[in-house]
């Protein structure tokens, strides 16, 4: 799949590092072709090349408006040399291959960012650029493309590495970065004259996405919104069947992502489980021998919280589960599937929404995750860190019991979907109170405490479900006193990723309140 590299067409905005470029090319016989300005550059450097007109046999024109499209450029870039009538065409037009394509585009976020004028930004929007890198990254199978001056030293570095020939995943790898240019400079010239005619409809802008819904509203009623499908086809909200119900909304749609994404970390081997989900934070995860049990076990652990939830299940609903959740009013449920007799029994339930997918979200799979800012995109890779039994280390004297460890395993996971400051105590597979999202750890631990007390009351328990808990806090403690609160709250042994300073202050306070703990060595912030 190494292909030699003969004929090279260079135009660039940005003439950063192109003399070095055109020398090493020509040092290596390449032949150099090349628009107005570039060529111009690349001449007054010594270098011999052949201007684009001449290879058309058309002057630029219009103000440069047209240079390159014409389809002695369009066919040297487009022809597939192993394709028989592809050749007979460029034999028979007298059209050559071209191998190396090398543009950077007219500089348009530059000159919007500029503050420049209406019509001065419409000069820089650039045609020809884009087309020929459009038609140079679909023929990768044979032409290479670099619209980045950063990339000119891996290309030069690939041909010195092959004998001026490169390689198909080279060639595969330019393609993609250069569809990548394309894509982001159509998405800044949408955004700007989106801007500029004041469209402001989310489903009228230009992300890296395909529209699936225009929403009703946003987050609330006087936000204009839309949902997009990324195009991965991951299983979840986005490629979910909706079966019956009202249209999702944006808050639906945000929730039962959440909800998803939780329950998708129980494996459905290893036995059922249910998250309910307020707000994008659990208010009850459960196991259990049947998804029935793990629905009424997430249920105990807030109640009052459950109310207008989202359900998420990690086997096919069945028709017990479907009756048991028709209870209480639930705004969703997504699941892996639902039987028959299941969505009969929803269907009685007008604005009950069931969704269902051929499967569980990966949570081990990559991808990123996107955050606005004003004036910017906060991108990260997409929070799928694992821990095992075998990452845990034992700080304290105390060990916790098989038993225990199962608890403090599931509590970290359902921790990993918590708003932080995020603490979590679970009992028995099942999470018994839950403080999310607030500013103090301290305070977490104390809110999902009194949160326990709470449906202790309302069940006619004892005592709460914490005492005797298992405890996980999604980052360290910085000092002993939520340590201490969850302690008082009941629990027994504590999940946490330890390397606070005072670590040694808070392993202290545990061996003094009895506690066994772990360190995961990794945090799950999520804000
Ligand atoms: O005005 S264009 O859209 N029309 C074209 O046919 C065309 N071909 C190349 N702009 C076109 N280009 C762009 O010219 C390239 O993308 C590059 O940014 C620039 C290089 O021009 P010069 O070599 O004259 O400096």
């Amino acid at each position: 799949d190494l292909v030699p590299l003969k004929r090279a067409l260079l135009s660039v905005s940005d003439k950063t590092g192109l003399i070095e470029l055109g020398q090493a090319l020509a040092a290596r016989g390449v032949e150099l072709l090349s628009t107005g300005g570039t060529a111009k550059a690349l001449r007054e450097a010594g270098l011999d090349v052949k201007d684009v007109a001449d290879v058309t046999g058309f002057p630029e024109m219009m103000d440069g408006r047209v240079k390159t499209l014409h389809p002695m450029v369009h066919g040297g870039l487009l022809a597939l040399r192993d394709n028989d009538t592809h050749v007979a065409a460029m034999d028979e037009h007298g059209i050559g291959a071209i191998d190396l394509l090398v543009v950077n585009l007219y500089p348009f976020e530059e000159t919007v960012a500029k503050g420049a004028d209406y019509d001065t930004c419409i000069e820089n929007i650039d045609i020809g650029g884009p087309a020929m890198i459009r038609a140079a990254s679909k023929n990768h199978k044979f032409v290479n493309v670099v619209v980045d001056v950063e990339d000119y030293d891996a290309l030069l570095a690939e041909l010195e590495a092959n004998d001026g020939q490169t390689s198909y995943a080279f060639r595969q790898r330019l393609s993609q970065i250069a569809y990548a240019r394309t894509a982001a400079y159509d998405t800044a010239v949408s955004s700007w004259m989106a801007d500029a005619i004041g469209e402001t409809a989310p489903r009228r802008r230009a992300f890296a996405g395909t529209i699936k819904q225009t929403l009703r509203y946003g987050e609330n009623p006087h936000q204009d919104a839309a949902f997009y499908t990324d195009g991965s086809n991951r299983p979840g909200v986005a490629t979910a069947v909706q079966h019956q119900g009202k249209e999702l909304s944006y808050n639906n749609i945000n929730d039962t992502d959440a909800a998803f994404e939780l329950v998708a970390e129980f494996a459905p081997e290893d036995g059922a489980a249910c998250a309910i989900i307020k707000h994008a934070n659990p208010c009850g995860v459960a196991k259990g021998a049947t998804l029935l049990e793990a629905y009424k076990a997430a249920f105990n652990c807030d109640q009052t919280s459950a109310f207008g939830g989202i359900v998420a299940l990690n086997q096919p609903l069945d028709a017990e589960t479907a009756r048991e959740i028709t209870g209480i009013f639930t705004e969703v449920v997504i699941a892996p599937g639902a039987s028959d007799e299941a969505k009969e029994i929803f269907a009685a339930k007008k604005n009950l929404r069931l969704l269902t997918t051929e499967a569980l979200p990966d949570v081990m799979t990559g991808g990123q995750t996107v955050r606005q800012v004003a004036g910017g995109l906060l991108v990260q890779n997409k929070d799928n860190g694992f821990i095992g039994m075998d990452d845990l280390k034992v700080v304290t004297e105390k060990a916790p019991t098989p038993e225990q460890m199962r608890d403090l395993l599931f509590a970290w996971k359902v921790g990993k979907h918590v708003k932080s400051n995020a603490i979590v105590y679970v009992k028995d597979g099942a999470t018994v109170g839950v403080g999310a999202g607030q500013m103090s750890r301290v305070d977490s631990a104390l809110i999902a405490a009194k949160k326990a007390e709470r449906m202790a009351e309302a069940l006619g328990l004892p005592q709460p479900l914490t005492i005797g808990s298992a405890v996980a806090s999604d980052a360290f403690f910085p000092f002993p006193d939520g340590l201490l609160e969850a302690a008082a709250a009941g629990a027994t042994c504590v999940i946490q990723p330890g390397g606070s300073m005072r670590d040694q202050e808070v392993i202290d306070a545990a061996n003094e309140a009895g506690l066994a703990m772990v360190f995961t060595g990794m945090r799950h912030f999520r804000h």
